[in-house]
């Protein structure tokens, strides 16, 4: 006879938090949200941890490069979509990683013979406006000049004007030597000199790196920033169950610093072999989280297997349609719930702190809070994002209102067919997931910061001043539909009503 579980599913927005006593230490300013990434002993240090627990989530319409390097410099990581060639995501990887480390290496580089149609191709496919002219067009080639945007003026050029007509000679540039000059010293220069981007070229003339104002500037408003050892943001990919065994070198060679397998449904054999796999071939060093699972047997199976950090949630993401297809989930709240139980059943059993993640189904700020409260170490968001500035998607403008784009993997959309497959015939055979639009909401940063604050607040409320107190102090409470009702402005009318 089948297994009945004995409470209903539930979901976030059928709970509450009861607050608890907060000292006068309990501040914002006083909150802590750093949290780990992947497992750790007792005693020891996680491999990475982060700075706030938000992550973005495996999706076309969510997280490219771009969108990692805006999460990162606040603290969070993304996972760059797995649904696309291996090549271009690697290339997204690679360009995260060389964004910036204070010395950056150059990825946008021409010839003397580059035209100036092929730069401004360049400049929308990379958004970078300094262009290294070397003279073999590689970004450690013999560094003849550089082309930023104050070079040309499109209006009166035709385009196929070469760079070295128009380009910044070298003779004319201020360069330092890659070899003696620190960080600090380069920030001198370009500070005495007024300058955008330092290049620096070894005795050869060779360029090595560049070194940019505006990630000084950024160092200074980004407290939060994630970086590894040599200063380069933090930024993970997804992997199937299919093509690892090309995907994860190129994406290792590329830089990554964390894997996670992104599928639909996480408590399979398909996922003990990929993790198996990878670990024996790449060796432990090599963090991969797994999932999505939404049960105690799940994260056991998962924790067994390998995985650096357990992915919670099937059928709770807002563009996601598969409890309507297959009747396969569980309520977000409760998934939650239960993986935690075991998560810490796990820790004392074995001294293994396995993270966890709650993906997708949050809709407002507290929800992060609540997820949160019950258990869950991060976060992974998609809808969230997708609507910042930030997200790959086209931004769109119905009715007056601008919206973007967002759309589910598993739509017909997105075709990722590796993420819903079960050793089928290699294609998407029904949708679990629909082609969206989403309100856009502006700067990823602005929004971050608000859904922070409040969460620091309500933090406060608690009595907590990290995620672990959090966790032991939280006194939840499940809510009756009536008193939702009395949650919101009730009773009154508003005055938006009458000036309208
Ligand atoms: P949300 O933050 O938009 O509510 O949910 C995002 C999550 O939904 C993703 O991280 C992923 O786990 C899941 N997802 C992505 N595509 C689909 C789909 O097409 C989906 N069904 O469920």
């Amino acid at each position: 006879m089948a297994f009945y579980f004995s409470e209903p599913s539930h979901t976030f927005g059928e709970y509450l938090l009861v607050p608890g006593y907060s000292s006068c230490q309990c501040i914002p300013s006083n909150v802590d949200l750093k949290t780990p990434l992947v497992k750790f002993k007792r005693g020891d240090e996680p491999k990475i941890s982060m700075n706030i627990p938000m992550t973005s989530a495996i999706m076309q319409a969510v997280s490219n490069d771009t969108m990692a390097i805006a999460l990162a410099k606040e603290g969070g990581i993304s996972f760059i979509y797995g649904s696309q060639s291996i090549k271009d995501q690697a290339a997204m990887v690679q360009r995260v990683k060389n964004y910036k480390s204070g010395f950056v290496s150059s990825d946008s580089n021409i010839k003397p013979t580059t035209t100036l149609n092929e730069i401004l191709a360049l400049l929308k496919e990379t958004g970078h406006s300094t262009m290294a002219v070397t003279d073999d067009g590689k970004p450690t080639g013999k560094l003849l000049g550089i082309v930023t945007s104050r070079d040309y003026r499109i209006t009166r050029m035709t385009g196929d004007e070469q760079a070295q007509t128009f380009m910044t000679p070298f003779d004319k540039l201020i360069y330092a030597d890659a070899d003696s000059t620190t960080l600090p010293m380069a920030n001198d220069l370009i500070w005495q000199h007024k300058l955008n981007m330092l290049p620096l070229v070894d005795k050869k003339q060779r360029l090595r790196y560049m070194v940019f104002r505006k990630d000084y500037t950024d160092n200074k408003t980004n407290p939060l920033e994630l970086i590894d050892k040599k200063k380069r943001y933090i930024v993970g990919a997804g992997i199937n169950t299919r093509d690892y065994a090309e995907r994860v070198p190129a994406l290792l060679k590329a830089g990554v610093d964390v894997l996670c397998i992104d599928s639909s449904e996480g408590f399979s054999e398909w996922q003990k072999i990929t993790l198996e796999y990878i670990h024996k071939n790449f060796g432990d060093d090599v963090k991969v989280g797994a999932g999505n699972v939404v049960d105690a047997d799940g994260f056991r199976f998962l924790a067994e297997a390998g995985a650096d950090f357990i992915k919670v949630g099937i059928g709770g993401g807002s563009i996601c349609i598969t409890r309507e297809q297959k009747g396969i989930g569980r309520g977000q709240a409760s998934a939650v719930i239960d993986v935690c139980r075991e998560r810490d059943k796990y820790f004392d059993e074995t001294g293994v702190y396995i993270p966890v993640c709650s993906d997708g189904g949050i809709v407002h700020d507290y929800h992060m809070l609540l997820a949160l409260a019950m258990g869950a170490d991060f976060l992974m968001l998609g809808r969230y994002f997708s609507r910042f500035d930030e997200s790959p998607s086209d931004k769109i403008r119905i009715n007056g209102t601008y919206y973007k784009e967002y759309w589910g993997e598993g739509s017909n959309r997105a075709r990722n067919w590796q993420r819903y497959d079960l050793g089928g015939d290699k294609k998407l055979s029904f949708e679990e997931g629909v082609d969206s639009y989403v309100p856009y909401a502006g700067s990823l940063k602005d929004n971050v910061n608000v859904s922070l604050t409040k969460i620091r607040s309500s933090m406060c409320n608690c009595g907590a001043l990290t995620l672990a107190e959090l966790r032991e102090k939280a006194r939840i409470t499940l809510v009756s539909e009536t008193s939702i009702v009395e949650g919101g402005s009730h009773d009154v009318i508003l005055r938006e009503k009458f000036s309208r």
